[in-house]
């Protein structure tokens, strides 16, 4: 399973003309894929950063200091910055009809953006000859179409880190939660420690194994013997972070 999804996202890629890659503002760095960066250049297609969730984080100015060409912060859910996304989208390339392609691990907002994208005319299309089976075009203006099926990239088996920051499907099957609530609670910090102490009605400790303990005290998360149970109270924290109850603005 972990290499054949390279099969829809090369699908998705070779009927693009542009290929947005959806990636979680809250995490920008583990959220985008260069193995997908390099298959969009080689392919010689352009390629937009969309940072959605945008309405998770405090700041989302477009000219801060980022790794990318083309990039716009969005909200799919709360229709921000996709009016920015689509004059993006028509500058980009002049080429008409022109192609666009959604790919980006699960999670990130793909089936989101692309409702949003669609939802103002939402004329549909596939009786184009030679564009692949089983896709579908939806008219986005005169000219542009969208993809309707998004090329899903997974995660690598020792990333399971990365994937439960961002994949609210599996919060059970998480082997180290500890280790995945540290690294949410050392983001949020880094961001501002209010968030988490207001959230969670706690003070932080200087080491997170702390604000940890104290979580798990606070909420009377208790093993039989009155210790802190870690592993539940971890498993809360990424459950609200994952929900988008942890937010990281003021
Ligand atoms: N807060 C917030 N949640 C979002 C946003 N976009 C998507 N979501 C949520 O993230 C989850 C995954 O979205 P979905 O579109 O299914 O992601 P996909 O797996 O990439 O197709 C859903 O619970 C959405 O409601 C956004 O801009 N802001
Ligand atoms: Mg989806």
């Amino acid at each position: 399973m972990a290499k054949n999804f390279w099969f829809v996202v090369d699908r998705v890629i070779k009927e693009s003309d542009i290929i947005i890659e959806v990636i979680d503002a809250r995490f920008i760095e583990e959220t985008r894929n260069k193995e997908l960066e390099r298959k969009v250049k080689r392919a010689n297609k352009r390629l937009i950063h969309a940072i959605n969730k945008s309405d998770l984080i405090k700041d989302f100015v477009d000219d801060i200091a980022l790794p990318f060409k083309n990039f716009v912060f969005i909200s799919a859910k709360e229709n921000l910055g996709t009016s920015r996304l689509r004059s993006m989208i028509k500058d980009l390339c002049k080429k008409r009809p022109l192609n666009v392609g959604v790919v980006g691990y699960p999670n990130t907002g793909k089936s989101s953006l692309i409702n949003t994208l669609k939802q103002k005319r939402a004329a549909g299309t596939s009786s184009t000859p030679g564009f692949t089976k089983g896709m579908q075009k939806i008219k986005v203006s005169e000219g542009i179409y969208l993809i309707d099926t998004p090329g899903v990239i997974h995660y690598r088996l020792e990333d399971e880190a990365h994937q439960a920051i961002i994949n609210t499907k599996d919060v059970n099957k998480i082997k180290d939660p500890e280790a995945v609530a540290l690294r949410i609670i050392d983001k949020i910090v880094a961001e501002d420690q209010k968030i988490l102490e207001d959230f969670y009605n706690i003070k932080c400790k200087s080491l997170h194994e702390d604000t940890l303990r104290e979580i798990a005290l606070r909420f009377n998360w208790l093993l039989k013997g009155g210790e802190p149970n870690i592993d539940m109270t971890a498993r809360r924290i990424i459950n609200d972070w994952q929900r988008g109850k942890l937010i990281i603005k003021s």
